[in-house]
């Protein structure tokens, strides 16, 4: 059988100095792209821009989509104004993203977002978000970690009932922490799928079982070369879209 085809969103990055100082370039971190070809997919980087109709375009010639992390989601998009501690936010990557999701959302092709990936899910999907940790009561731990990209500083539990569970079998993970922001009120028809020991919500899984949507809060990307259950989360679901490509046939 064909390895699906996975569409990865990507970004844009520019130079602070020099002669091509503000000059655009599309960008993705390379992790992304190993951890689907590591579990079996080809990976498609989804090049950020502003034209809806190729956006679409883009979704339709891909088996599923992974959205990667990135900068904070728009406050506006949950109806809150920004606060002090929002960090840098990118309006027309929120737009990109919110039509990858839309339409693959329409066209029933399985989503991963990881980071602020799994946020934005959240928002578009009717859920709110805190702009900063400290914004929540009884954060306790450290959530943006000071250690390499794959080393695992916090726990998770792991509910019995979702996706993970066959991925940390004992009901626990392990896993690395880049972000300051998190899930407020969760999105109606989806459910918290793993939560850190001070109750943030670090997984989410939508309730409609005809096609996964599944939001990430740690970077299992960072840690898939690495780390087995990182790699698992990939594998598991690039053979999930497998398996829904071969029930399409
Ligand atoms: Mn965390």
């Amino acid at each position: 059988m064909k390895k699906p085809l996975i569409g990865i969103s990507g970004s844009t990055t520019h130079l602070e100095n020099g002669l091509f100082a503000g000059y655009k370039r599309s960008s993705l971190d390379q992790s992304y792209i190993d951890s689907v070809i590591r579990a079996g997919g080809v990976p498609y980087v989804l090049p950020f821009n502003t034209d809806d109709e190729i956006i679409e375009e883009m979704v339709k010639n891909v088996d599923a989509i992974i959205l990667s992390g990135g900068n904070d989601v728009f406050p506006l998009l949950y109806g809150e104004e920004p606060k002090e501690k929002l960090g840098e936010i990118f309006p027309d990557r929120d737009h990109f993203d919110t039509i990858l999701i839309k339409t693959a959302e329409k066209l029933k092709k399985p989503i991963l977002g990881i980071c602020r990936g799994h946020q934005l899910i959240n928002v578009i999907f009717g859920g709110t978000l805190h702009q900063d940790l400290s914004y929540a009561e009884n954060i306790s731990i450290k959530h943006f970690q000071k250690a390499k990209w794959n080393v695992f500083t916090h726990s998770i539990s792991i509910d019995k009932n979702s996706f993970l569970n066959d991925i940390f079998e004992s009901g626990i993970g392990f896993v690395n922490s880049f972000h300051h922001q998190i899930i407020n009120k969760i999105a109606p028809g989806f459910k918290p799928i793993a939560k850190s020991s001070d109750g943030v919500i670090e997984a989410i899984e939508n309730l409609n079982t005809q096609n996964l949507i599944l939001g990430i809060q740690w970077h299992p990307e960072m840690m898939s070369a690495t780390d087995k259950y990182a790699h698992k989360i990939f594998k598991k679901f690039i053979d999930y879209v497998k398996s829904k490509k071969k029930d399409e046939i």
